[in-house]
């Protein structure tokens, strides 16, 4: 990628790429993937909260490359005046609310930000930047009640949450308005993707740092406390967020009419093994009782480390999920770096030299 060339003929300045959902691990590695690799400007798009998040993107502070804006997802106001002023050549939406347990409770909040949001982006796109290259995040979550051993693209939409049915809403209003006024707008399948930087609330993420937490506990003399999660049975395909990063720009540069493609591993595993290769990574010896809701691991000496509560259950669950990576593969070159047991161990490490500090 190091010798791509801006699609663009504005010489004057450098290619302006917003980038919004930037504190979040999509944004913040995207950021880090376009800064290291490519002469651009970006604009980061961050909502106000009353306690900010900075942290993901600290070390860009004094980058002259990276401008933070405010922007709201829920204000056309904010999105239109940030693409006249900013006037993008690309325009890559990680901003969502993209916790799926909470689309239960906030399905209108989820739809609005998630569907709406990104119409209220091409709206702006289509009368005051039609040239600019939109990306919004998809997700397998799309495919939800799977039909297929492996989902690619041409799997049948069929989601399972409101989250998923409000990026599936996205998905085809990116289509129309692709095909309606020949924007350059996709919406790629990005699979499960995790990471140092994954959000606390996410399995993945929990775990390496409950994990770590109980480690740390026992290296202190503490008592650990026990780490509750949910339905341990499902499957997810995991990838490092940082792989992603790359195949979502060389989707945002595709020669000739855009298309949309499934970035996954090809790969699935169940949670429960997600935290054996975190307990393994640990050196934690564990045996296992019960079934189900009553099921436990504890340490050999008895130490209780994970219960299983019906509280992180969901109101319906996508039990599989296997992505088909082939067609970026072969199209696109791209091809993920870190397999499921470095990221599981780079996450568990992570977390623990940070509690350790
Ligand atoms: P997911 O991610 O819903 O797949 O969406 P999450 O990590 O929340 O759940 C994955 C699976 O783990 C099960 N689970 C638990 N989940 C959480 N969060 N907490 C628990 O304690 C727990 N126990 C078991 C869940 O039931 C589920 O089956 C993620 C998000 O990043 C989306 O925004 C994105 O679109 C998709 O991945 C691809």
């Amino acid at each position: 990628m190091g010798n791509w060339k801006p699609f663009h003929n504005n010489k004057e300045r450098k290619t302006t790429v917003i980038v919004t959902g930037v504190t979040g691990q999509d944004g913040s590695n995207m950021c880090d993937y376009l800064l290291d690799n490519h002469d651009v400007q970006i604009y980061g798009g961050v909502r106000r909260i009353s306690v900010p998040n900075y942290d993901n993107i600290q070390h860009l502070k004094n980058n002259e490359n990276f401008i933070l804006f405010n922007f709201d997802l829920s204000d056309s106001y904010s999105i239109r005046n940030a693409i006249i002023d900013i006037q993008p050549d690309y325009f890559i939406n990680f901003a969502a609310q993209s916790f799926v347990k909470s689309s239960w409770d906030f399905p209108v909040q989820t739809f609005e930000d998630d569907a709406l949001g990104v119409m209220h982006i091409l709206e702006s796109i289509r009368i005051f930047a039609p040239k600019c290259r939109f990306y919004n995040a998809g997700s397998s979550e799309e495919f939800g009640d799977v039909v297929q051993d492996m989902q690619d693209e041409t799997h049948p939409l069929r989601p399972q949450s409101p989250y998923g049915a409000a990026k599936c809403a996205a998905r085809h209003i990116v289509r129309v308005y692709r095909e309606s006024y020949d924007l350059y707008a996709i919406q790629g399948w990005l699979f499960n993707h995790e990471g140092t930087r994954r959000g606390e609330e996410f399995v993945t993420r929990k775990i390496s740092k409950g994990i770590a937490k109980f480690v740390h506990a026992i290296e202190k003399g503490l008592t650990p406390k026990p780490l509750q999660l949910g339905n341990i049975e499902a499957k997810r395909d995991w990838t490092d967020s940082v792989d992603f990063m790359e195949g979502v720009w060389l989707m945002l540069n595709q020669q000739g009419q855009p298309k949309e493609y499934v970035l996954a591993s090809g790969e699935t595993y169940k949670i429960r093994e997600f935290l054996e290769n975190v307990l393994n990574a640990a050196k934690i010896k564990f045996k296992k009782t019960g079934e189900g809701l009553s099921e436990k691991y504890f340490t050999n000496d008895g130490k209780l480390i994970v219960e299983i509560s019906d509280k992180y259950y969901r109101h319906a669950e996508v039990e599989l999920l296997l992505g088909n990576p082939a067609r970026a593969e072969e199209e696109l070159g791209w091809k993920r770096k870190t397999n499921f047991k470095e990221l599981c161990e780079k996450m568990y490490f992570n977390d623990l030299e940070l509690l350790r500090k």
